[in-house]
């Protein structure tokens, strides 16, 4: 059985022109794109999407970030863990703390610009599936 993960390379990583590596680890790894798109979300997406951060101090900053330019959304398959495979391609969510070989410790240096998102668990990755592309099936 194969399950789908969503996949965020965040404003910070279109306007570095850093989407291109990103996507080429995730096939290099043999992960299949399923479904991709370049586009600016709005706040209340941006809330959806967060909603687990909705107290949390930063996340006036987060939806700021999130929103500011355009990102690039993907829907990513491959094997049974898939999320699980991407976050740990992901690395740490601070990259000052993220491994040598992964993207956010190869290519990032701070939180708040952490390059990508990824889902982190089954039911996370199919709300946040139904939530970015709606036609999609999520498994
Ligand atoms: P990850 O992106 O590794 O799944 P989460 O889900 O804990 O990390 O956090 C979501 C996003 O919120 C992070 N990618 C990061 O941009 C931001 N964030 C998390 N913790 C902090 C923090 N302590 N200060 C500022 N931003 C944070």
């Amino acid at each position: 059985m194969s399950t789908r993960t969503l996949v965020l390379c965040k404003p910070d990583a279109v306007e570095r022109g850093l989407v291109g590596e990103i996507i080429r680890r995730l096939e290099t790894k043999s992960l299949r794109l399923v479904a991709v798109e370049l586009r600016q979300i709005d706040a209340d997406l941006a809330g959806k999407h967060y909603e687990e951060h909705r107290e949390k101090p930063f996340f006036g900053e987060l939806v700021a970030f999130i929103t500011r330019s355009p990102l690039v959304a993907m829907v990513i398959e491959g094997g049974p863990d898939t999320w699980s495979v991407v976050r740990a391609m992901m690395g740490a969510t601070n990259p000052r703390e993220a491994a040598p070989g992964t993207i956010r410790g190869d290519l990032a240096l701070e939180t708040g610009e952490n390059l990508v998102h990824g889902s982190d668990g089954v039911e996370s990755a199919a709300r946040e599936i139904k939530l970015f592309f709606p036609e999609i099936s999520v498994a």
